[in-house]
């Protein structure tokens, strides 16, 4: 049994959601984090002391970190369509997901955690004008990439690239603030909103 520990408006909890969409793996999901029962849980602790979602566990192995799940399962099920086995294929995979995970969202904390939810200290305003500032400037550097004529991100194919950075679009979308128009970004959210997956647990009408 693969085991998901994890509350679902989570979006690192989402981006394994979605590749378990995509792969067609079953799961059984608990609520944990925020809102839900706490990740300092006696019962979470057994699992994970590093107080973050999600952790899986697949029949008894452990693993937390979002992309190394998503690395994990595409290794497991040979899916090299979405991981590639070649090495320098796979590095511009991995790039593009290292990328999602940090340059990408550093501003969208501020933005979201802040503007959206109020949570302290990402509240002030001052940080949240850098967060929207930040953010912007970085997706307005993905769309310059897309520009470039790739419909996804590493390439002409759908990939583990696509879903950190695919998260961290639509919440871009999702919040309302001052932001540049992006028409190779919109084309991008459409073209990754043709996928069951993405409009099941990324763009699903949760930020
Ligand atoms: N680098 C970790 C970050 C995990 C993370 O920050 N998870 C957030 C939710 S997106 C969390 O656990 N927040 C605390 C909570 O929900 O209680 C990953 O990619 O899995």
């Amino acid at each position: 049994m693969f085991k998901i520990y994890g509350r679902p408006n989570s979006l690192n909890v989402r981006k394994v959601l979605w590749l378990c969409e995509e792969i067609g793996q079953s799961y059984d999901r608990t609520d944990w984090g925020r809102d839900h029962r706490p990740t300092t849980d006696p019962e979470f602790m057994k699992v994970s002391i590093f107080g973050a979602v999600p952790v899986v566990d697949d029949d008894g192995f452990i693993l937390r970190e979002s992309n190394t799940i998503l690395r994990y399962l595409c290794t497991k099920l040979g899916r090299h369509d979405l991981y590639p086995a070649e090495l320098q294929k796979r590095a511009i995979v991995e790039q593009w997901m290292d990328y999602g995970n940090t340059d990408l969202g550093s501003g969208m904390r501020p933005v979201f955690q802040g503007k959206v939810l109020g949570i302290k200290p990402h509240d002030i305003p001052e940080v949240i004008a850098w967060g929207a500032a930040d953010w912007n400037k970085q997706m307005t550097r993905l769309a310059t990439h897309l520009e470039s004529g790739s419909p996804y991100l590493a390439g002409d194919n759908f990939t583990l690239a696509d879903i950190p950075a695919g998260m961290m679009v639509h919440r871009w979308m999702a919040i309302d603030f001052d932001k540049p128009k992006l028409p190779a970004l919109d084309a991008y959210y459409a073209r990754l909103r043709e996928r069951s997956g993405y409009r099941l647990h990324g763009s699903n009408g949760m930020p």
